[in-house]
């Protein structure tokens, strides 16, 4: 979003992906939008005439030759009821790149500027529609991978994390304008109980900080997906699987062990949550080069992994390279899968449980009995993944508020540091312009999240709910 243009351009842009749809949407905001529009559209209505919110049949002319461009709809909203809170004209073209990028060029030469990435939702924030955050969130929705990724995005865009934080705010402004009311007034100290009821009210807030910032690791899952690695020794049916959880043959099976020698990457969707899944190269002795370094980037993969799946092939005996996959892993949360169900089993589900505990000292073993082959227990490992994400998250704790951006998260953070240093100082009688410093630090980290708090509103909030006469 750089070199925005903060002036008061008409701007214009494509709003459509690239490539051939049923429709193409040129978008054009600001002052000009209606005249500019009017220029290149040929219709017994005229725009300016026409009520916001109503839609316009007509057709794009190209003003030097008098060409018909294309056959469009052109919807008009005006502000400050549309998505930038300027006057905003959607002209929806039939698909094709020609006549949208015609259209968008003729917009140009009526006077429009071509629209910078992401400048309708930055002229939505300077306009003071939405914060930062719900800025983000646009973002997010338009790059979101599933329905549960999208539900959360959808969620940031209502507000749900400055609702959230508003409240925080506000406390810690109070708080911010006790203690520098001090340094004004060092005759009135503050009273030993007074000081006690201070360091309570920071260090709740920073406990609800710290509940918010830990939410971000589920948040990620959301977002980024769950990065989950498939392991075990060759042969035992990895790629099998990946290619089941996909329903489609990504991955190279045969019957020969040493076949994926290079780790592969797929996105799958379970239940709306976005899981990355790695199927590595089986793990054993190495035989040559090649397969070598297949096995040690299968260790760095399953070292990077929040998840392991562990797999094992249940009808022949368990092996000492078994045992290494169990040694790989310890430590790690894994789920094991004991694949080639639709066979005779070889050993018994307890029996690999017992293996496990020698090894692990998580108290409850996932397990699942699967066949890559028929897709028998396939629902089950999806359910047990999708349970495993769901149980490892605070996400109750917070009434589902959940962080999904690593600024939001950083600036949480920082807020939490700060107040933890403006604690420390006022527990230490140290002189209150420290404490009032460490507590401008936390109102700026937290404000950054909404983009809405600057030095300004600080000083009209800190006079307008505190009397300082008093
Ligand atoms: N009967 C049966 N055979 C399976 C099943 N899953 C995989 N196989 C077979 O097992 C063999 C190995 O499968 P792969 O998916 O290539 O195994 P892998 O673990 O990826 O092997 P490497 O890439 O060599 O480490 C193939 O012949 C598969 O058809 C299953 O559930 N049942
Ligand atoms: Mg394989």
């Amino acid at each position: 979003m750089s070199n925005i243009n903060l002036s008061d351009d008409t701007i214009a842009g494509i709003s459509t992906p690239p490539g051939v749809g049923g429709i193409g949407i040129v978008r054009i905001s600001g002052g000009d939008a209606v005249s500019v529009a009017q220029k290149i559209f040929s219709s017994p209505k005229k725009i300016a005439s026409m009520p916001s919110f109503t839609i316009a049949y007509g057709f794009i002319i190209d003003p030097e030759t008098g060409e018909k461009v294309d056959e469009v709809l052109l919807s008009v909203m005006r502000g400050p009821k549309s998505y930038t809170a300027e006057d905003v004209v959607e002209i929806n073209c039939h698909g094709g790149l020609l006549t949208v990028s015609k259209t968008l060029e003729l917009a140009i030469n009526a006077g429009a500027i071509l629209a910078a990435p992401g400048e309708f939702t930055m002229r939505a924030f300077l306009n003071g529609r939405i914060d930062l955050t719900q800025a983000e969130a646009v973002l997010d929705i338009i790059n979101a991978a599933t329905s549960g990724s999208g539900r959360l995005a959808i969620e940031q865009l209502t507000g749900r994390l400055t609702q959230h934080i508003s409240p925080v705010v506000n406390e810690l402004v109070s708080i911010c304008a006790e203690v520098e009311a001090q340094i004004d007034f060092p005759e009135d100290d503050i009273s030993p109980s007074d000081r006690s009821l201070l360091l309570g009210r920071i260090n709740s807030i920073v406990t609800s900080l710290n509940a918010l910032s830990d939410s971000y690791s589920f948040g990620r899952f959301y977002r980024e997906g769950l990065s989950t690695a498939i392991a075990g020794k060759p042969n035992v049916g990895k790629s099998s699987l990946l290619n089941a959880l996909l329903k489609k043959d990504r991955a190279i099976v045969t019957h020969l062990p040493g076949t994926t020698r290079d780790t592969i990457e797929e996105a799958i969707n379970i239940n709306g949550l976005p899981v990355r899944i790695v199927d590595t190269a089986g793990i054993r002795e190495g035989r040559e080069l090649a397969e070598l370094e297949g096995i040690s980037r299968s260790l760095a993969a399953i070292e990077a992994a929040s998840l392991v799946i562990a797999v094992f092939d249940g009808s022949t005996a368990f092996s000492p390279e078994d045992e290494a996959i169990l040694m790989a892993t310890a430590g790690k949360d894994i789920i094991i899968a004991v694949n080639k169900a639709d066979k005779t089993m070889a050993y018994s589900n307890d029996f690999i449980i017992d293996k496990y505990r020698q090894v692990n000292n998580h108290d409850t073993v996932k397990i699942v009995s699967i066949s890559a082959l028929t897709g028998s227990g396939l629902d089950t490992l999806k359910e047990t993944l999708y349970s495993h994400v769901m149980g490892s998250s605070t996400v109750e704790a917070h009434e589902g508020v959940v962080v999904t951006n690593l600024r939001h998260k950083t600036a949480l953070d920082r807020t939490s540091a700060a107040l933890r240093n403006a604690g420390k100082s006022l527990s230490a009688d140290s002189p209150y312009e420290i404490t009032a410093l460490d507590l401008r630090n936390a109102l700026n980290a937290l404000g950054q999240i909404t983009g809405t708090i600057t030095t300004g509103d600080i000083l009209d909030r800190i006079f307008s709910d505190f009397c300082i006469g008093k």
